[in-house]
């Protein structure tokens, strides 16, 4: 144990520490999940009204508190640069747009390069999936006249990644995780941004992200417990962008889906839940702090994820790593905070480390609260097998193979939007 600390970092870390972590059913053992519609004081919540009147507020700031973090109360006045229009993008399929968002009153945080692909002949706004990616956007394009980001990057975990910086080796490493032109063709837009444009992701990527430059201390600041971490970071970003898309007369922000795979995952279900203008909320292989319960003992638990990622949480959150059973939500919580819109939560099979079966189970248990709305959630009582897509309210599947965004997601992704009134 010590050597993995001291020898391996982040991610490595993180995959060491897979042998460690318990992989074995029979050894789960019981837990006891919090009530989503018990207030604290222990009032039933049997009503859509006092879910959004009390009970939802209470479960948002519980959230905040213990788990993500309080993110700030104001940013000021925000930018939008337009960087490109570009009318004949993908052969035509679409026009690109490149878009940079900045703070008026923060200079010194360089700011979000959102790109957006609208389908080219629509008459009418289109629908919107969007997200952040891993490696830029020039990594989920393949497009060769989209710069290359200029930010910090992950050593060694994305392809073409030198010195911390992007090359022409990185263009399109990510493009099988986003196929535009699937996507395009079902009559939806897709706008994207670089993660690390909001913050890097790194122990210390806070001192140059837009943390540090929302905090009055800046770089000096000392977070308390219930301070943001990255994910919320992150997340507040995706609100930016989608406060530019409804500046965008492309694009119909009242059908904006937020998707995100693995951490990105944690971030989308944060920013669907915190901000109810998403009108669609994905979770890709989300994992620990993301769709998995965190009181089930499968896969990656507390302690792992804040060892291994504390930038990621509320320092407050660390203190749940031997207890899970002390923090007065799980995810299930955070699933249903996107009630009454349509949530998804897609699993792998061999993707333990995220805990599919604690997936599919956040899932079914944020039905009750569909229900007061009087929708049905996953509509089914236990994990369906491989490559079998339940769901009505709540979406899920369990894909054959591994941690990864493949087009079967995305194939029951937009399937979805479609009969949730979302379609192109
Ligand atoms: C892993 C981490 C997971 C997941 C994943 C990812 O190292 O343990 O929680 O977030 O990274 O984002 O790829």
């Amino acid at each position: 144990m010590l050597v993995l600390s001291t020898l391996l970092f982040g991610d490595d870390l993180a995959e060491a520490r897979q042998s460690l972590a318990n992989l074995d059913e029979a050894k789960v053992g019981a837990f006891e999940l919090p009530d989503p519609l018990r207030m604290a004081d222990a009032t039933a919540v049997a009503t859509s009204e006092l879910w959004f009147g009390k009970r939802r507020p209470e479960v948002l700031a519980l959230f905040r508190d213990h788990v993500y973090g309080n993110p700030p109360a104001g940013w000021g006045a925000l930018r939008f640069t337009p960087l490109e229009t570009k009318s004949a993008a993908l052969g035509g399929l679409a026009t690109r747009k490149r878009v940079r968002i900045t703070l008026q009153e923060q200079p010194e945080w360089a700011g979000i390069e959102l790109m957006l692909y609208v389908p080219n002949g629509k008459t009418s706004p289109a629908p919107c999936f969007m997200g952040l990616s891993f490696g830029g956007n020039h990594a989920v394009s393949t497009e060769t006249d989209v710069p290359l980001s200029t930010r910090w990057m992950r050593p060694g975990k994305e392809k073409g990644i030198v010195d911390n910086r992007a090359t022409e080796a990185s263009r399109g490493i990510e493009s099988s995780r986003w196929p535009l032109e699937e996507i395009l063709k079902r009559g939806y837009a897709v706008a994207t941004a670089y993660y690390g444009d909001i913050e890097p992701d790194h122990a210390e990527g806070w001192k140059d992200g837009v943390r540090a430059a929302l905090s009055p201390a800046g770089k000096d600041t000392v977070w308390g417990e219930s301070d943001w971490g990255a994910i919320g970071a992150w997340a507040w970003g995706l609100s930016r962008m989608l406060d530019y898309l409804g500046t965008d007369a492309d694009v119909d922000e009242t059908r904006c889906a937020v998707i995100g795979h693995s951490r990105l995952g944690k971030t989308s279900l944060w920013a669907g839940a915190q901000d109810e203008r998403f009108a669609m909320v994905i979770s890709n292989n989300s994992g620990e702090g993301g769709a998995a319960l965190m009181r089930r003992n499968f896969g990656e638990t507390t302690e792992v994820i804040t060892r291994v990622f504390p930038h990621w949480f509320a320092p407050k959150y660390r203190s749940y790593k031997d207890d899970a059973s002390a923090c007065p939500v799980d995810q299930h919580m955070l699933l249903a905070l996107a009630a009454p819109r349509p949530a998804y939560v897609a699993s792998a099979a061999e993707d333990q480390w995220a805990d599919p079966k604690g997936e599919f189970l956040a899932a079914m248990h944020a039905g009750p609260v569909y229900a007061l709305f009087g929708k049905k959630g996953v509509g089914v009582d236990e994990q369906p097998g491989i490559d079998h897509p339940v769901g009505e309210a709540i979406g899920y599947h369990l894909r054959a193979g591994k941690h990864d965004v493949k087009l079967y997601d995305w194939e029951r992704y937009l399937d979805f939007a479609d009969r949730h009134g979302s379609g192109g």
